[in-house]
This record gives C-alpha cells, sequence and structure tokens, in this order.
C-alpha cells in the first residue's frame, strides 16, 4: 500500500520534510488547487497566478525527480473545493495506509490537517516544517519566562545556532546590529538595479488566463506579469540580487522613491515563503558575498537579520499567540479602512505611490508598508482586522503567519506592545525625510492646518490625543507628549479640528 503525502501551495521544495525518506515507488504526491485556498481573503489576481503557476513547475519538477503527483486542477469539475475534500477524493483514488504531511502555515489549516485522522480513520503523521530554523517548542522555550519578548534577543540566538556572520562566539565586526549605518534617503539615478522579469511561459499564459476569467471580483492587475515561477529562475532572481542590489540594501533599506516600486531590496519574499527559496541558503550566500568583500557587513547583516530575525520571530509569535490573535484592538480602531486602498485614488501621493505599486505588482517594500499605508491606517483609526485582510490580500507575499504579527502587531500596535515598544506613528516629517514624495504632492508636508497642509501632520497628533489614556506613560512617547502639552491651546485647537475635518470627509 502506499503513502499520500500532500504538499500545499507554500510547500513547494523538492526538499520538504513530508517527503523526507519517503519510497517515490510507494508514494503518491497530491497537489491541489483548490477554491477555498484562492477566496479565503480576495487574494490580488497576481498572487494566484504566481501561486498557481509556481504549483504547477513544482508538479513538474516533482515528477522529473522521479515522484508519482497527483495534481487536481482549480476547474476540476469534480472538485470539491477544499484541501479535506480533495484529499477525501484522492483516498478513494489510492487507497493509501497513512498521509504524511509537512505542518500548515496557517491556524485556518493546521485546524484541518488536525482533523484528518478520525476523519479518514488512517494513520496522519504531521512533520515539522524544517525550513524554519527555531520549531515552535523552541520558540516557546526561548519565550518562556522573559518579561518582555524583544526580536534582537532572539535573533543573537539564532546568529549563534546557524553560525552565520560570527568570529567564533562574537559577532563579526564586534557589533550584533549596523543599523545606524543604514537608514539613508536615497536618490534616483540610471544605475539602480531593477528586479529581472521572467516571460511567462505556456504554463503560466494557461494560469493567467484561468485567473483572468474566474477572479474578476479580485483585485490588482494580472498585466505584464513577470514573476519567476520555478526554483531555478527564483534562484536566477536571488543572484541577481546579491550582485546588484545587495552592495546598497542596508544603507537604503528605508529609501522611498516616487516610480520606483523596487530600489535595492531583494524581491524575493514571494520565492522564500512558497518554498522556491531556501531562507538559510540565501542567508549563506549574502554572507559568502561579504566574505567575498563584494558587499559591506553592514548590508549581510541588514539583510540576514531580517530573514533568521524578524522571518524567524514572526512566525514565533504567531503560533505562540494563537489563533485569537486576529481579534486584539488595543486601540479599539473602529473606522473603515478608506475604499482607496483598492484603487489607488488620492491626492496624498505616497499614498497612491504605494497603493498604486501594490495593484501592480502585488509588492510593496517593507518601509511602503509600515510606515505609509500602515502609519495611515494606524493615524485613523482603522479596524486592524480590515487592515490586516487588505495586507493579506494584496501582498504576493502574504500568508498569515507572517503577515498577521507583522500588521496587527507591528504596524497597528493591536496587540498593545508585544511586538514593538511603540507605536509606528509618524507625521509627514517622516515620510518627507525618508523619501522624495512630498515634492510630487499637492499638499505641503510643512503644514498643520489649512487647505494644503499635509494630512498626515494633523492626523498625527489627534491620533496621541486620542489615545492618550492607553499611551501616555509609554516612555517612548513622553517627548511627543511634552511637545504637545506645550503646544498655545489655539494651535492645538485648530490641529484638532483639522483632523477631525478631514476624518468626516473620509467617511462621507
Ligand atoms: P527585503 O526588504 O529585501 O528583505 C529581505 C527579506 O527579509 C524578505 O524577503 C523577507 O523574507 C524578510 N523580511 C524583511 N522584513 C521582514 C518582516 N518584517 N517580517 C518577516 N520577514 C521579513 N513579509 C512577508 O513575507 N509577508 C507578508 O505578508 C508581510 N506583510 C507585511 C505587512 C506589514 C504591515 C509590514 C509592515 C511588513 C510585512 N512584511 C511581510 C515584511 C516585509 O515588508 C516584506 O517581507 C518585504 O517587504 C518583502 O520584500 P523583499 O523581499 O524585497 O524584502
Ligand atoms: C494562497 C494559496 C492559494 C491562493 N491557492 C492555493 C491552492 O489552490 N492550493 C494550495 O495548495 N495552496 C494555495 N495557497 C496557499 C495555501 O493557502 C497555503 O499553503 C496554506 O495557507 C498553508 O497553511
Ligand atoms: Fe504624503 Fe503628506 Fe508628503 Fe503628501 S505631503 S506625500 S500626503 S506625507
Amino acid at each position: 500500500k502506499t503513502t499520500l503525502v500532500p504538499i500545499l501551495g507554500d510547500q513547494l521544495s523538492l526538499q520538504i520534510a513530508s517527503l523526507n525518506g519517503a519510497d517515490p515507488a510507494a508514494t503518491i504526491v497530491l497537489m491541489m488547487e483548490v477554491a477555498d485556498e484562492t477566496t479565503y481573503v480576495r487574494h490580488h489576481r497576481r498572487k494566484i497566478a504566481y501561486i498557481l503557476s509556481a504549483m504547477r513547475h513544482h508538479a513538474e519538477a516533482l515528477r522529473e525527480a522521479g515522484w508519482t503527483v497527483d495534481y487536481v486542477t482549480l476547474d476540476d469539475p469534480e472538485s470539491t473545493g477544499s484541501f479535506t475534500g480533495e484529499v477525501a477524493r484522492a483516498i478513494g483514488r489510492h487507497d493509501p495506509a497513512r498521509i504524511i504531511v509537512t505542518e500548515a502555515g496557517e491556524w485556518r489549516v493546521a485546524g484541518m490537517l488536525d482533523a484528518w485522522e478520525t476523519l479518514f480513520g488512517l494513520p496522519v503523521e504531521i512533520r515539522a516544517d524544517d525550513r524554519f530554523l527555531a520549531s515552535h517548542a523552541e520558540f516557546e522555550a526561548w519565550a518562556e519566562g522573559r518579561k518582555q519578548l524583544r526580536m534582537e534577543y532572539f535573533y543573537r540566538e539564532m546568529r549563534r545556532r546557524t553560525g552565520l556572520l560570527m568570529d567564533g562566539d562574537k559577532p563579526e565586526g564586534g557589533e550584533w546590529n549596523y543599523d545606524a549605518d543604514n537608514r539613508k534617503p536615497a536618490k534616483a539615478d540610471l544605475l539602480m538595479p531593477r528586479p529581472l522579469s521572467f516571460a511567462p511561459d505556456a504554463i503560466t499564459t494557461e494560469v493567467l488566463a484561468m485567473v483572468a476569467a474566474r477572479f474578476g471580483e479580485h483585485p490588482g492587475s494580472l498585466d505584464a506579469f513577470d514573476f519567476a515561477t520555478t526554483r531555478e529562475g527564483a534562484l536566477k532572481q536571488q543572484r541577481h540580487f546579491l550582485k546588484h542590489a545587495l552592495p546598497r540594501f542596508g544603507d537604503y533599506q528605508d529609501a522611498m522613491l516616487t516610480d520606483q516600486p523596487f530600489l535595492w531590496h531583494a524581491v524575493l519574499s514571494p520565492y522564500i515563503n512558497s518554498g522556491l527559496l531556501d531562507p538559510v541558503d540565501l542567508c549563506r550566500a549574502v554572507e559568502a558575498e561579504y566574505a567575498a568583500g563584494r558587499v559591506p557587513l553592514n548590508c549581510a547583516e541588514g539583510f540576514i537579520r531580517q530573514i533568521i530575525g524578524w522571518r524567524e520571530y514572526m512566525r514565533g509569535i504567531y503560533w505562540r499567540e494563537g489563533p485569537e490573535y486576529v481579534e486584539r484592538n488595543f486601540l479599539d480602531a473602529r473606522r473603515d479602512l478608506p475604499g482607496f486602498y483598492w484603487t489607488g485614488e488620492t491626492d496624498m501621493h505616497c499614498l497612491s505611490q504605494a497603493i498604486g505599486q501594490t495593484l501592480d505588482h502585488a509588492y510593496a517594500h517593507h518601509i511602503q508598508r509600515l510606515m505609509v499605508t500602515g502609519n495611515f491606517a494606524l493615524l485613523i483609526g482603522a479596524d486592524p482586522k480590515q487592515v490586516h485582510e487588505w495586507y493579506l490580500e494584496v501582498y504576493a507575499d502574504a500568508y498569515e503567519w507572517v503577515e498577521l504579527p507583522n500588521t496587527l502587531g507591528m504596524s497597528q500596535f493591536a496587540d498593545g506592545g508585544l511586538l514593538g515598544s511603540k507605536p509606528y506613528a509618524a507625521s509627514g516629517a517622516y515620510i518627507n525625510r525618508m523619501s522624495d514624495y512630498c515634492g510630487h504632492c499637492r499638499y505641503d508636508v510643512k503644514q498643520r492646518v489649512g487647505e494644503n497642509a499635509c494630512p498626515f501632520n494633523a492626523l498625527y497628533w489627534d491620533f496621541l490625543v486620542r489615545n492618550a489614556d492607553k499611551l501616555d506613560r509609554n516612555p517612548r512617547l513622553a517627548m511627543p507628549y511634552r511637545n504637545w502639552a506645550k503646544m498655545k491651546p489655539a494651535d492645538r485647537d485648530a490641529t484638532l479640528a483639522q483632523a477631525k475635518e478631514f476624518l468626516a470627509r473620509l467617511d462621507g
């Protein structure tokens, strides 16, 4: 009898744990395109096209490697539309003795896998996902008994564990973190790197037609789709990044420029999260660039920290906090997310840039997500669950385990400070410092009140005042609250009136 190995859409690696030690002659790999996964939120059409095309290419790669793959397409007329329904049908087709599966990436799907053993009356082995450095138990053990969780300390553990950028038991160069050298504003120039473009092949072309026909109601553009959809393609993009963008990654990590969607970022997250690229291999390749003298330490360290630090840490928090994490709303924020998040049609240039490129490419880089779209949602008091769903929909790299802690925790402060010691709230001055957006905007970033005042300015103060009972004892916000107290009463009134009027227009 055979073993059935379901491989989910974010498990696209030939080394996936569920295939470890398996006998190709006695294994049926099951891959399932299912309606439930494509519609549990209204995913960006580019994201669906990427995932389904990468799945179909991965099925080919598995077959070439000698595996028998049973692949169910989305338009299969018999499809039940769910993972559980499709596994049930596959059991009917193959009569396996057992199921082996790699743990799911999200609570929603983990619940399905947990039910299979009873439901199907078959042994079901759920294996840990060893593409991550820290297992759930290891993260728990690290977090246990600490008064406060901070990414920086977790990150140092991961450095020691992997030996990445370590000089014996000391960090390379003497410091763990070189962020002080990063975060410079950038200027556009002709030598800026651009990610590679991959022309759709026959498989991708077919998927694009299916997605266009089926997901008309979903946001986002399919035009000029140019993602890699194979491991080879993703590796090409990885090499391109190492050579052309990594050498300045750290310096310009927080910079934003008009009509420059990618800057010196890797644009590799969809490939890492779905399994085409291995995160630790990527970090080793980055370390090798540093060792060869081609990349400065601040860039290599900054990049490696994002992956073995932030990425792992977010996953740890997601599983530790449990399925109720999504319900948290520390600031009691209730406003609907404005409609322009789905069109990009706003006269605030920073938002129209960040949202516009998101709809075009299913991509925005970290500072756009955190300090433009996230910051604005935070300032207006948008419902964190709606904000979460928007981020989960619109980015090609979005899976709940990584998106939710970033959005609800880091960006919206809805967990009350588990992930960051203060909310990432900022006025227009921050955006002006890190970008050229304000120079192209109809608003004046230097003004707080009046018809041309940058909306972020009054909203920033309104946010602090509105949430004073929850935030004014935060030592990291002492300075802005002091500045507010020092402001003339008439200026304070005018600022709050300005914010109130803006919010009323937004709601209207
Ligand atoms: P680079 O800037 O080049 O960074 C390199 C890699 O580091 C990324 O590919 C990613 O794997 C990792 N990384 C960097 N920052 C983070 C982080 N904060 N958390 C986890 N990994 C990180 N990232 C996702 O992968 N999926 C998401 O759904 C997601 N949602 C986010 C939502 C919000 C509100 C915010 C503020 C951040 C979110 N991030 C998410 C983190 C980050 O913005 C993206 O990982 C990054 O923009 C991906 O682009 P890149 O590959 O060019 O990254
Ligand atoms: C995101 C996604 C989409 C859009 N479609 C599928 C699909 O049809 N089949 C599939 O196996 N996976 C898909 N995925 C990714 C899954 O949602 C992801 O693998 C789970 O969330 C893991 O917990
Ligand atoms: Fe954004 Fe304000 Fe700058 Fe306009 S002036 S781009 S709204 S920060």
